[in-house]
């Protein structure tokens, strides 16, 4: 029981409030934008404004937290600042369904996170909030894009997009699924649309090349953006097209192109494929309806690579025939082929079945032949069945490349096609150059006139920013900004004739592509004021799921080399280091008949079985999932602060499971969490009063306590420099363990010191907590303006000690070792003792027996 004169428990709700208030009044968390200190950036992906916070958000804010009051505590000026990515489809979908404006919906949705976030005591500069949806954040993201547009970074194109005839509206290859419009159920069609594009594949080289610096970055994130980016080494080439004889005269002067990264297997080509979009299928099409009728389909598809990369692969034959580059008198047929690409290489291959799993399927499919060019070594009897051999080998049935290897086959193809000019060796990006035209309303306005006579014409800067319309309807589908009555007609700027706006909006990772910048001086009358970006940029720690490790990071690294190219900003690379957190998870529930059930419905019966408490159903658990709605397995934020606290909602998403790991989410895990809040609360409260003065020196003869103590400050600073959280959290209970056997006879001094020190090394995990016991202990001033404590290295060093050394209970020497030191170490020393060698004679140990920091005895 604690002392009579405090209460039991540590009473959170009203501590907690203060704190909050007392930091805010005292600015303690603003970053100062001239400082002779070191800068420490550090940035979590910033929210959508979905509605309320969920436990992802509180791992992530949490994680960001600890290192921003740690590297503030170790004397570093640090930009901790927090915003809402506030444009997109969301809101429009609550527009449509619940009739409340994107606007209204949205800025609702920021002011309840923003004040959850405040519970959670995050030590955030509010001074430097944005939200992307507001004019003073958009507007300069259109200033960028008229610079960047007059620097050849941005162009605009024709492309095809999916097209979902019922929403009126262009849909992302997510939002196709099995060719249908996600939320229309409509078949989607392949329309042509102008759009703009971001040119980022005049970066492919250089984004690839420098993912080698980014030293503090997850590897497997590199791996993905290389892959993503993908870098191909190949030859481009043509073959003539012949009638459908080789005998007969070419049918026309018309050559396909290929592009292909194996032209070594060229002997074992067995047809030329051609991507449904390709203008020759185009025009074969107007004479062959069955081919017109097969591209459509093909349409139906979706554009994504996974969409055409799971499709069965089909082609129609086009009856023409190509001839073989070395091949005389051999032709090939070519095919339309849904599983070949417009948008890479050129848009046609030719297919060698035994060495390609797409062209193996294709030829099985139509009965093409299956030639192998590629043995591997010692398999003379090798044979293709139903999968390619995309291995290593020697060629064969090829000729002139019988016999070398793949790579030398395919310089000696490639040697000759361009020797002879055929051909030429080429370098292929997988990276297409970002399109982000959305039909949308909530989103950026691009700010261009389109004129009949001027045609595309840049808004002038000082008519920026061009505003969203607040009177919109959503009660049809389409693009309200297109049927806004007046919005789109405006002036040409150049010709001064009518004209209009164009009502594309930016995709919405355009927003999450530079907000890293805007931070640096949120309330600049540029983008980013160079003076202080130049001083924040980059990010020391960036913090964020792993699902945004290619497209947000990708493009963010772009446009900060396009910001970097027009002048905006100084650095190619926005983020220094990258951390990817892991899930949150908790079990999930179903009733017999299938449906979810939420934790808080769950209830144990008489015998232990669980059941649903409105029904008394029976109730299965089932496995750990990530939290998600679909399946009810959330646990709202909000309801764990209320009931226990933030600090103790922080500590228990910092315990359980290191930080990159998923974290399951227990009823144990957050009371025990509790549990520790209150006994380092009792630990610091209960002995406080009985403590010398703060400052008052430890005692020399506490040398033991001491170590403990410092061990503690070296190991929790190597873990959180390291991203180890739990196992600082681990530190920090061992300490309260040391520091609660410390009985009443612990020498004053020290017993602060350790106390004084527990709190500290808390303080970035239970903020709140730490400034009350920090007060306890007799400080005025806040504990996160307190240095972080330094070991002392003295206080480090290992102790040894002499243990005796036995053979059979006679003792035969002496080892030393370190204090607690473990067996294996200890019998190593032991069984190389000369004297011990000497007694056992070469007799076999039996067992050992050891008592650390004693004696060792060795048993034959
Ligand atoms: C003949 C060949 C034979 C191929 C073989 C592969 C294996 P990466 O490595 O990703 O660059 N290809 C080329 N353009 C294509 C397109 N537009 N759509 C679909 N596939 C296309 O892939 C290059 C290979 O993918 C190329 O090499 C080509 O097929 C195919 F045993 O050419 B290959
Ligand atoms: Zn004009």
């Amino acid at each position: 029981m604690a002392p009579n004169d405090t209460p039991a428990r540590y009473a959170f709700k009203e501590a907690e409030s203060r704190w909050q208030t007392r930091w805010e009044s005292a600015g303690t968390f603003r970053a100062k934008d001239v400082s002779d200190l070191p800068k420490y950036y550090v940035l979590e992906m910033f929210p959508y404004p979905s509605g309320r916070i969920h436990m992802g958000h509180v791992r992530n804010y949490t994680m960001g937290d600890v290192v921003a009051r740690y590297k503030r505590a170790r004397g570093y000026n640090v930009l901790h600042p927090m915003g809402w990515d506030a444009f997109g489809m969301p809101a429009e979908n609550a527009a449509m369904e619940k009739k409340v404006h994107p606007a209204a919906w949205t800025y609702e949705n920021i002011d309840t996170m923003r004040r959850q976030l405040k519970m959670m005591g995050l030590s955030i500069d509010w001074a430097r909030e944005i939200a992307t949806c507001h004019p003073d954040y958009y507007g300069h993201e259109q200033k960028m894009f008229l610079d960047m547009l007059e620097a050849g970074l941005i162009y605009r194109r024709e492309a095809w997009v999916n097209w979902d005839p019922v929403d009126r509206t262009v849909l992302a290859n997510e939002q196709v699924i099995d060719g249908r419009g996600w939320r229309s159920g409509a078949p989607v069609e392949k329309r042509l649309l102008s759009q703009w594009f971001f040119r980022i594949t005049e970066y492919a080289q250089e984004l690839l090349d420098a993912l080698s610096t980014l030293e503090r970055w997850p590897e497997k994130v590199r791996l993905m953006q290389a892959n993503w980016i993908g870098r191909s080494e190949g030859l481009r080439f043509a073959f003539d097209v012949v009638g459908k004889d080789a005998a007969q005269p070419p049918a026309s002067s018309e050559r396909i192109e290929v592009y292909t990264t194996r032209p070594d297997t060229i002997f074992g080509a067995s047809f030329c494929a051609i991507s449904p979009e390709h203008a020759l299928a185009g025009k074969l099409a107007a004479n062959d309806p069955e081919l017109s009728v097969f591209i459509e389909e093909c349409g139906r598809m979706g554009t994504s690579e996974a969409a055409i990369e799971q499709a069965e692969k089909r082609g129609h034959d086009t009856g023409l025939r190509v001839r073989h580059p070395f091949i005389e008198g051999r032709t090939l047929p070519v095919y339309v082929a849904n599983f070949v690409l417009m948008e890479y290489g050129t848009g046609a291959i030719f297919g060698c079945p035994a060495h390609d799993q797409r062209d193996l399927d294709f030829a099985r499919k139509y009965g093409l032949d299956v030639l192998p060019v590629v043995v591997p070594d010692d398999e003379p009897d090798f044979a293709i069945g139903e999968t390619a051999y995309t291995g290593p080998g020697r060629l064969a049935n090829s000729e002139f490349l019988d016999g070398l290897t793949v790579d030398a086959a395919k310089a000696a193809i490639a040697k000759r096609m361009e020797a002879v000019g055929t051909g030429q060796r080429e370098v292929n990006f997988r990276l297409r150059d970002w399109g982000i035209s959305r039909q949308r309303y909530w989103g950026c306005p691009i700010p261009v006139i389109h004129c009949d006579d001027c045609g595309v014409v840049s808004v002038p800067a000082s008519e920026l920013p061009v505003v969203l319309p607040d009177d919109v309807t959503f009660d049809t589908p389409g693009n309200p900004l297109e049927r806004h009555p007046t919005w789109k007609n405006v002036d040409c700027p150049t010709c001064g004739k009518p004209a209009h706006r164009e009502t594309d909006t930016f995709d919405t990772f355009v927003d999450s592509s530079w907000y890293f910048a805007r931070f640096c001086s949120p309330m600049a009358e540029t983008p980013a004021d160079r003076r202080a970006s130049d001083y924040w940029l980059p990010v020391d720690q960036y913090i964020g799921g792993i699902e945004h490790a290619i497209l947000h990071l990708l493009y963010s690294r772009f446009f900060s080399r396009a910001m970097k190219r027009t002048g905006h900003a100084g650095i190619d690379e926005p983020f220094a280091g990258l951390f990817t957190q892991g899930m949150v998870c908790h079990e999930t529930y179903r009733t017999e008949a299938g449906q979810w059930v939420e934790p808080a419905d769950v209830v144990a019966g008489d015998d232990g079985t669980l059941l649903h408490a409105g029904t008394g159903a029976p109730v299965k658990a089932g496995r750990s999932e990530k939290m998600s709605k679909s399946k009810k397995n959330v646990i709202d934020p909000e309801d764990i602060i209320t009931t226990y606290g933030a600090d103790t909602a922080r500590w228990f998403m910092l315990s359980d499971s290191p930080p990159d790991r998923d974290l399951d989410w227990t009823e144990a895990g957050i009371t025990g969490a509790w549990r520790f809040v209150n006994r380092l609360w009792r630990l610091v409260t209960s002995r406080a009063a009985a403590l010398p003065p703060p400052g008052t020196a430890p005692e020399a003869d506490a040398a033991e306590l001491r170590r403990a103590v410092h061990a503690a400050i070296a190991g929790v600073t190597e873990d959180l420099e390291a991203f180890h959280f739990n196992r600082s959290v681990a530190r920090i209970h061992e300490l309260a363990n040391t520091l609660s056997d410390a009985g009443a006879d612990a020498p004053d001094g020290a017993l602060r010191e350790g106390l004084e020190v527990i709190t500290l090394l808390a303080a970035p995990m239970m903020p709140h907590l730490a400034e009350e016991l920090w007060k306890v202990l007799g400080h005025t001033t806040l504990i996160a303006e307190t240095p972080w404590p330094d070991s002392d290295p003295a206080l480090l060093v290992q102790e040894s000690v002499e243990i005796a050394v036995q053979v059979r209970g006679k003792m035969r020497g002496t080892i030393e070792v370190t204090r607690d030191a473990d067996q294996t170490t200890a019998q190593e020393l032991a069984l190389a003792l000369p004297t011990v060698m000497a007694a056992l004679n070469g007799d076999t140990v039996k067992r050992i027996i050891y008592v650390p920091n004693r004696i060792i005895n060795v048993i034959h």
